[in-house]
């Protein structure tokens, strides 16, 4: 099947460029802001071609992106930032309400439903090769 070979050694060369095209982002959303609020979480599903990790976001909307992981110890919720966050390849990592998230700080405006927000993902592969991905965050109406 020597028709097929050539497309992924291809692929392999030029690796640089091909890791943002590698990773799929579905779902991508922040949540709606109420007045006030300087902070909102943004939320996605991330599918990797192969191992990388996610290291850092940036949007034109807030002054920085943290990437967070917050779970309920009892009552009390836990929240931390991470250096980064594992994509094993093949592996669909959420980023979701009550679990690992985006977080945009510093917003310059409220979110709100129908906002479609610019963000751009930083990735990193084993060898250290970094690439940036954009996609857009919808914003819903408020939900829980
Ligand atoms: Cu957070």
């Amino acid at each position: 099947m020597r028709v097929y070979a050539l497309p992924l050694l291809t692929a392999l060369m030029f690796a640089g460029p091909a890791l943002a095209a590698d990773v799929r982002i579905e779902n991508a959303w922040a949540r709606p802001t109420v007045p006030g609020q300087q902070v909102a979480g943004a939320f996605m599903d991330i599918t990797a071609a192969h191992d990388l990790e996610l290291v850092a976001g940036a949007t034109p909307a807030a002054a920085a992106v943290e990437l967070h992981f917050m779970r309920m110890d009892g009552e009390r919720m836990e929240m931390r930032e991470l250096e980064s966050i594992r994509l094993p390849a093949g592996e669909t990592v959420s980023l979701e309400p009550g679990g690992l998230h985006a977080m945009l700080i510093g917003l310059k405006a409220p979110l709100g439903a129908g906002d479609s927000v610019p963000m751009t993902l930083t990735v990193r592969d084993g060898a250290g090769k970094r690439s940036t991905i954009g996609i857009t965050l919808t914003v819903p109406a408020p939900r829980d």
